[in-house]
């Protein structure tokens, strides 16, 4: 057994007995109340998920395990001569709690390093597709096409205990896991550069081998490691990582729940705004002929796709009600690294007008940028203009998320997901009676 895999066993070990004594002690205490407004309006605020890889509050943002962004990035150790941690001590936060030791990442790194050859089937599969296909449509395809590799499906099909569910969940999670960033860069080069595939490099860490097989040189390493951790798990009430929790709550497997998890991802609403950011800052290059716009020009822009009936992509948030420290966290990267980036200058003008015109106009709970408003930039300026991609790259990280939840809810027991409906009648019925 893999040292992580034996860590995970213990915390697990240690963990069951909690989860237990809330159920049995305490299953009838009252955690939240459900209105009209919230059955109608998509369950928002309603407590009813349980995680402890990451905790979303509204005003702080994201905590992984406990620790806020700059923390994980502050305290996870390094890849030598870079500026960002390893990806896979990131992993290793998120399935254990602890964050580890260097020798600890270098064995994660070991593990996926062995996991990593993706089946030629794949990549048969991928060229198949017609080439114009939607990136995300690919990525879930290949991820869809090694269903067939799924060890949890096997052991199930052996009749092993429930008990033991999370072990092959686990395997599936690394197998998979290890895959996704050559999957990711396979659909890059073979849409966007001339079909010419960059073979992996063993050798390299996750992030430093994903600028290498997109054929990007440094700072894109540390540029795909920030990239994969910010966007790896937002609590687990998002569309994605609830769609991975659903999927796998009924024992489909870990390829099912992350192939769902990024259909998910690929609505505007969701992670796809990050392209939709870029496209639509472009629209307003276009009409601005490449020149930077005053802020009344901007203010004006932004007015006429509200007016439009559109919304305004990469700002608000369901739960956020602050600037999401995930934008902070790219933006001080791109003070650091492109502060005269054109589109830098023109996303750091919308900082300014979108927020008082989201608050004038009044409908959005959270008038500030989420993290899709800044990632765009940083793609445009290392090459990758093809933007329709860039929610592949969300998809990766957010892959870290779920799959870490997807083997704690197998550790745990959690059962089946099975919410009640009403109908619109039964809900006129209660209004009445309550008026
Ligand atoms: N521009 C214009 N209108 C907005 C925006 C915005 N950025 N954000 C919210 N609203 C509107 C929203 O459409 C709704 O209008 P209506 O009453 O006509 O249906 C109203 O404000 C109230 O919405 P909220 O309760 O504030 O937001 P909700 O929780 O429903 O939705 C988002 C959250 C993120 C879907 C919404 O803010 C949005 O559409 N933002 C733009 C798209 C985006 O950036 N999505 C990425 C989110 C992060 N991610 O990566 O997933
Ligand atoms: C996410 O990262 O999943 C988004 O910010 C959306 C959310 O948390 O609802």
């Amino acid at each position: 057994m893999s040292k992580l895999k034996e860590k995970l066993y213990k915390k697990i070990e240690e963990w069951r007995p909690r989860t237990t004594k809330l159920l049995k002690e305490y299953g009838d205490v009252k955690i939240s109340d459900v209105t009209i407004s919230q059955a109608i309006g998509g369950a928002r605020s309603i407590k009813c998920l349980v995680t402890d890889i990451s905790y979303l509050d509204p005003l702080e943002g994201i905590r992984f395990r406990g620790y806020t962004i700059p923390e994980v990035l502050e305290k996870l150790p390094k890849v030598p001569g870079c500026e960002m941690p390893y990806v896979e001590g990131h992993v290793y936060l998120l399935l254990t709690g602890d964050i580890p030791t260097k020798k600890e990442v270098e064995e994660v790194a070991e593990e996926f390093n062995k996991r990593q050859h993706v089946p030629q089937y794949v990549f048969d599969i991928l060229r198949a597709m017609p080439r114009d296909t939607h990136p995300m449509t690919m990525f879930s395809t290949a991820i869809l096409a090694m269903q067939r590799e799924s060890l949890f499906v096997q052991q199930y099909n052996a009749g092993i205990s429930k008990m033991d569910y999370w072990d092959s969940t686990y395997e599936d999670a690394l197998n998979l896991l290890a895959k996704l960033p050559e999957i990711a860069a396979y659909i890059f080069r073979m849409k966007y550069r001339s079909d010419t595939i960059i073979p992996p490099d063993n050798k390299l860490d996750m992030g430093g081998n994903f600028a290498h097989m997109m054929g990007i040189d440094k700072p894109y390493d540390d540029v795909s490691r920030l990239y994969f951790i910010l966007h790896s798990d937002h609590e687990s009430g998002n569309v994605s990582a609830h769609t991975g929790h659903l999927i796998a709550s009924a024992l489909s497997d870990m390829y099912y729940s992350i192939s769902g998890m990024i259909n998910g991802l690929a609505g505007p609403l969701h992670g796809l705004a990050n392209q939709e950011v870029l496209r639509w800052i472009q629209g307003v290059m276009d009409k601005m002929g490449g020149k930077i716009p005053t802020e009344e020009e901007m203010q004006k822009f932004v007015w006429d796709t509200l007016d439009s009936g559109q919304v305004v992509p990469g700002f608000g948030h369901a739960v956020l009600r602050k600037t999401d420290p995930r934008y902070m966290a790219q933006r001080e990267f791109c003070l650091k690294h492109l502060p005269e980036d054109l589109i830098f200058k023109y996303v750091d003008i919308l900082f300014k007008v979108v927020p008082p015109i989201l608050e004038k106009q009044g409908k959005a709970k959270n008038p500030w940028p989420n993290v899709d408003a800044q990632s765009g930039v940083i793609q445009w300026y290392y090459g990758v203009k093809e933007y329709d991609f860039y929610t592949v790259l969300f998809g990766v990280g957010r892959a870290f998320g779920v799959a870490a939840n997807i083997i704690w809810d197998r550790a745990l027991g959690y059962p089946i997901e099975r919410p009640k409906s009403v109908t619109t009648a039964m809900l006129e019925q209660m209004a009445v009676a309550k008026k």
